[in-house]
């Protein structure tokens, strides 16, 4: 590939750099050296003392990338000195995980600098791709939660609203994943090794944050010394968030946790130098790494510490900011919007009581009031393992004064409800805030009780949060909860990805569905426009092209771009029903066992996805796909028809490259349990046809697009809840001819040979324990749908056909409808341009 035909124009023509693209950011035309790469070439020369004839990959994207941020210096600045001069009402989104991927392409695109940048690679006869490809990707997050947050952030920055991100400086962000003899392992993601160049540092607004106790390092282990308060140091680092068009520039401030100057110089002068120095190390573990789990709360001490530390040190920040403005308290919820991502910050609640009460010295209800216009909740997940649940104990010795306030809190709302249902007893119970038998506090309750509003992702699963899991709070506050379905940013996902699409789409309709992406309804009559198909089908045929070659230079993995790519990209988790997809495979390759002369169309299936470390049938899944593939690679009939491949190490960039080529999409969670998905959005938006039950945004996306356009199979939300008590998947298996066949090849070992541990795990999953994901109950269903898809694909044009009137329906599901949606109905917040 040439620089000429680069990834970053999508939609845009290659032009000439106009005279004022860098005045537009307060750069003049600078010239060193006598050359017009100035920015870089000073930064080459002064950074790392390297003429351009000497600078590696590494150096290039490292100067490219300051060159780039000193562009964006001056408006990222003026963006503030605009807010503080408006003082607009700010949104803040507090959140443990921000799954951010790649900056520099992302930057040169909402910055419009692809003409200047295309013009500087060809006049210096540089590989884009190469120099891109050295920047790690910021894996600050474990999955959907994360990657939202990052959306979120995008959307408001190129909506101009006044919003900034709140995360933790995790040295290790999500665990790299490789794959030996088909197991998962995982490799420490040290990706702040070399220096990041979008990182600002600002110690100046560090800010000290108490615990109740003290911790020492012990055996690999944090060991809590009772009765002795300590500090930790938060400091904030900074990261620019282009919007597109480079007009707003917003902030994430992530923080590490560092030891205060003044740390026991009483111990260390008392000769404890090593004491006092191993203090140090246990204040910086706290932002070393990422919990790697998405679905446990399980007790982790460092969790607990890392939560409070995030919310103590946003909150002292923020609080800092509004009084500079502010000097009335009561005007807190007027200027201050708080979103919650999940319950993780939702110690917030309590922090910001004890700053209302004991530093603002305000009343109770004053200060109650006031946290509870300011904060507002979003669940991310009904799975009972995921719901935070903290012991007592680490409150009373970490954080007593806000288990005071909890406690206070928790009073209160037992009082209100004993009011409110008099003989209803059982209810204060389950209502509490504090469970009293297992001295455990709900920190969802806590959430949902300190926030005026707390909203589902999508209108399934805002529906059962409010009917079933916390019925009885939906039931005191009937007008707090909400939904707001979940979108991604076209940004990213459409015009950065799949720059083959997005011109497509541009020739057709203009650009203005790069920001109003309703446009893209525009699309709907091109339906039946032969050329545009065509057009259409070229897009996807370049994309399909560009992945098999980038596949094909990671590690020699051939995969042949005229088969039909089947994708299932996401955590692998039980809910997510990865084992029924294998249960397709192995029908097919059954299939094709039993009549070698089939016309099934050809096929590639695509997995990628990690496991949490610790989720042992999570990593007996992998294993297994990892035998379907090798097995079927290795028979002579299935060769060339059928293939599996698992990529190794799941990423942002990696999904960045596989979607835009991708036909097909699995969306197949049992139904009820994928609170909304988002990939299922990025494929729709890239031309792929759903292969999905009725779940989560799925639901949603089909009724915009036509349940006609979409592939959909399986037991309903209501159905499957109603199995419970009844199910057997025993019954599939003795009454479906294809499901027994399939069971019982792969319980002959027959893509495990000499693993009978596997072969007792996938008996146990799918049989012997009830199979609780109703594997067996969507089988049939899944396979009929299938083969809809398999004779659709024979027919080009009708395929791509559909493929259009998804993507023309795919708008709403922009993170902007989101975004706009938060803003006028939680968070009450408007634009404050950047002029
Ligand atoms: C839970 C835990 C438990 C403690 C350890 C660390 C940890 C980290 C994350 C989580 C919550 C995971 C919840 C989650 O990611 N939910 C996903 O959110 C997406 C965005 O709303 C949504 O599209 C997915 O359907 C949903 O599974």
């Amino acid at each position: 590939m040439t620089s000429d035909d680069a990834v970053l124009p999508a939609g845009l023509p290659r032009q000439h750099a106009p005279e004022n693209l860098l005045q537009q950011y307060g750069c003049g035309p600078i010239k060193f050296n006598g050359s017009n790469n100035a920015l870089y070439e000073r930064h080459l020369l002064f950074d790392n003392a390297l003429a351009p004839s000497e600078a590696g990959n590494r150096e290039r994207y490292e100067a490219a990338a300051r060159s780039v941020r000193d562009i964006l210096s001056q408006r990222w600045q003026q963006t503030e000195q605009v807010y503080s001069r408006e003082n607009p009402k700010r949104i803040y989104y507090l959140s443990m995980e921000f799954l951010i991927g790649r900056s520099l392409s992302n930057n040169i695109l909402n910055l419009r600098l692809e003409p200047l940048v295309g013009q500087f690679l060809k006049e210096n006869q540089l590989d884009e791709w190469a120099i891109l490809a050295e920047e790690p990707d910021a894996g600050l997050g474990n999955g959907g939660l994360g990657r939202l947050a990052a959306c979120f952030l995008d959307s408001m920055a190129s909506m101009q609203l006044p919003g900034m991100g709140y995360g933790l400086r995790y040295e290790y962000g999500i665990f790299k994943q490789t794959i030996v003899d088909g197991w998962q392992q995982e490799q420490p993601d040290n990706w702040l090794r070399r220096p990041d160049p979008w990182e600002v540092a600002r110690p100046q607004y560090a800010v000290a944050v108490e615990l109740g106790c003290s911790f020492e390092v012990r055996g690999g282990s944090l060991k809590a010394i009772t009765g002795k308060p300590s500090k930790l140091l938060g400091i904030p680092y900074d990261r620019p968030i282009v919007g597109y068009g480079g007009k707003t520039i917003n902030t994430l401030r992530l923080w590490a946790s560092a030891t205060p100057d003044s740390f026991d110089f009483q111990e260390f002068s008392a000769g404890e130098f090593v004491g006092a120095l191993a203090e140090c190390l246990t204040a910086e573990t706290v932002t070393r790494v990422l919990y790697p789990d998405d679905s446990t709360s399980m007790g982790q001490g460092l969790r607990f510490v890392q939560e409070y530390f995030l919310v103590a040190c946003s909150l002292a920040d923020l609080i800092r900011r509004f009084r500079m403005n502010d000097s009335n308290w009561n005007s807190l919820p007027d200027k201050v919007a708080i979103q919650l991502n999940d319950t993780h910050p939702s110690l917030a609640v309590a922090e910001l009581m004890r700053v209302l009460l004991d530093h603002a010295g305000l009343g109770w209800e004053l200060a109650w009031d006031i946290t509870n216009r300011t904060f507002a909740y979003t669940n991310h997940t009904l799975l009972p393992e995921a719901l935070e649940k903290w012991p007592l104990q680490w409150f009373e010795l970490m954080l007593p004064r806000q288990l005071q306030i909890i406690l206070e809190i928790d009073r209160r709302l037992r009082e209100e409800v004993a009011a409110r249902w008099p003989d209803d007893t059982s209810r204060a119970e389950r209502m509490s805030i504090v469970e009293h038998g297992g001295r455990l506090v709900r920190m969802a309750h806590l959430a949902i009780v300190g926030s005026h509003s707390t909203n589902g992702v999508a209108a399934i699963h805002s529906r059962l949060l409010r009917d079933v899991t916390v019925r009885d709070l939906a039931e005191l506050y009937p007008e707090r909860f909400n939904n707001k379905t979940n979108g991604v940013t076209p940004r990213r996902w459409l015009l950065l990805s799949n720059p083959g699409l997005a011109s497509c789409i541009t020739n057709a309709i203009g650009d203005r569905w790069i920001t109003k992406t309703d446009d893209l309804q525009r699309l709907k009559p091109l339906a039946d426009d032969g050329e545009f198909i065509a057009a259409v089908r070229g897009a996807k045929r370049q994309a399909k092209l560009r992945f098999t070659e980038w596949l094909k230079s990671q590690g020699g993995i051939q995969v042949d771009p005229d088969t039909i790519f089947d994708c299932q990209i996401k955590r692998i988790h039980e809910y997510k029903r990865q084992l029924l997809n294998g249960l397709r495979i192995a029908a097919l390759y059954n299939r094709l066992r039993e009549s070698p002369h089939s016309d099934m169309p050809s096929r590639t299936f695509f997995f990628a996805g990690k496991a949490a470390p610790a989720y042992h049938v999570a990593k007996f899944i992998i294993k297994f796909l990892n035998n379907l593939a090798d097995t079927i690679d290795g028979d002579p009939v299935a060769r060339g028809r059928l293939r599996v491949v698992f990529l190794p190490e799941y990423s942002v960039s990696m999904a960045e490259r596989l979607i835009p080529a991708s036909d097909v999409s699995n969306q197949i969670s049992t139904a009820g349990y994928e609170a909304s998905g988002t990939s299922n959005m990025k494929f729709m938006m890239n031309g792929a046809l759903t292969l999905g039950t009725r779940d989560g945004a799925t639901i949603e996306m089909a009724e915009a697009a036509g349940e006609e356009n979409f592939f959909l199979f399986g037991l309903t939300a209501e159905q499957i809840a109603a199995s419970q008590g009844w199910y057997s998947p025993w019954w599939h298996y003795e009454n479906e001819p294809e499901t027994h066949a399939v069971i019982d090849l792969i319980l002959s070992g027959h893509f495990s040979r000499h693993e009978p541990m596997l072969v007792d795990a996938l008996r146990n999953i799918l049989l012997a324990g009830g199979d609780t994901y109703r594997h067996l109950a969507d089988f049939v269903s899944y396979m009929e749908a299938d083969l809809r898809l398999q004779s659709l694909y024979a027919k080009p044009e009708d395929w791509t056909r559909k493929a259009v009137l998804n993507l023309a329906s795919s708008g709403r599901f922009s993170s902007d409808r989101t975004i706009s949606e938060y803003a006028s109905e939680i968070w009450n917040a408007k634009p404050c341009p950047v002029l």
